[in-house]
């Protein structure tokens, strides 16, 4: 699949604010930090469009960008990258994290579009109870979800491969079958490929639905 090009549509602090046109939607969580605006712009091509920051908490919106593809069949698609606020920010009070998950979890179970979320773990992390609680949630609501783990590039191959097998065991523990899983790294492009795929299957059984 090809990207034609990637627009940015607008920011949304309230779902009834989402963009109204519908059609496949794909959304990015995961902790602040953790690389989902550096990944749309990684799959994108275009290091402008979501907005990056070195500090943990960036992304405060529910931020909309419009994609139009090319499949391998030859066929023009339209469908949306959604970058979300991270979770788990800890300098965040308590008051702007509990209104940022209200954010995040009434765009998760009420976003009508939303086609497949994909959460995001950095490969140098052991599984942390705050994404295991969020995948039990998802699961327990039943959104589709793969994870992507990120930032691939910051360890040796050899390393890589030990922390992400240790992690999908830790996950063979509580689910079967474990959700789909990608390796990435916004600065190699490592997993681009994999992930507009991936994107393109899902979006060709909506379209023979
Ligand atoms: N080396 C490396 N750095 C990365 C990668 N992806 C993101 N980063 C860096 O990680 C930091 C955070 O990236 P963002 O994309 O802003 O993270 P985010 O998850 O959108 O963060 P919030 O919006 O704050 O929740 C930035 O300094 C990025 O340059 C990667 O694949 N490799
Ligand atoms: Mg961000």
């Amino acid at each position: 699949m090809d990207i034609k090009y990637a627009n940015y549509i607008k920011s949304s602090a309230l779902i009834n604010q989402c963009p109204e046109h519908n059609c496949p939607e794909y959304a990015f969580i995961g902790r602040s930090n953790v690389g989902k605006s550096s990944l749309i712009n990684m799959i994108t091509g275009n290091k402008k469009l979501a907005k990056t920051s070195a500090t943990p908490g960036k992304t405060l919106l529910i931020n909309h960008f419009s994609i139009h593809s090319a499949s391998s069949h030859n066929k023009d698609e339209e469908w949306y990258l959604v970058d979300l606020p991270g979770y788990g920010f800890a300098k965040r009070s308590k008051t702007e994290r509990a209104k940022l998950e209200q954010m995040i979890s009434s765009y998760i179970l009420q976003r009508e579009g939303l086609t497949n979320l994909f959460l995001l773990i950095d490969c140098r992390h052991e599984p942390q109870t705050i994404d295991l609680d969020f995948m039990r949630w998802l699961g327990q609501s039943g959104i589709p979800f793969s994870i992507v783990f990120t930032k691939a590039d910051k360890l040796s191959k050899q390393a890589l491969t030990k922390s992400v097998d240790a992690y999908l065991k830790r996950l063979q523990e509580e689910w079967e079958p474990i959700p789909p899983h990608f390796i990435t790294s916004s600065e190699t492009r490592q997993g681009r490929d994999e992930l507009l795929n991936y994107i393109e299957t899902i979006n060709q059984e909506i379209t023979n639905s």
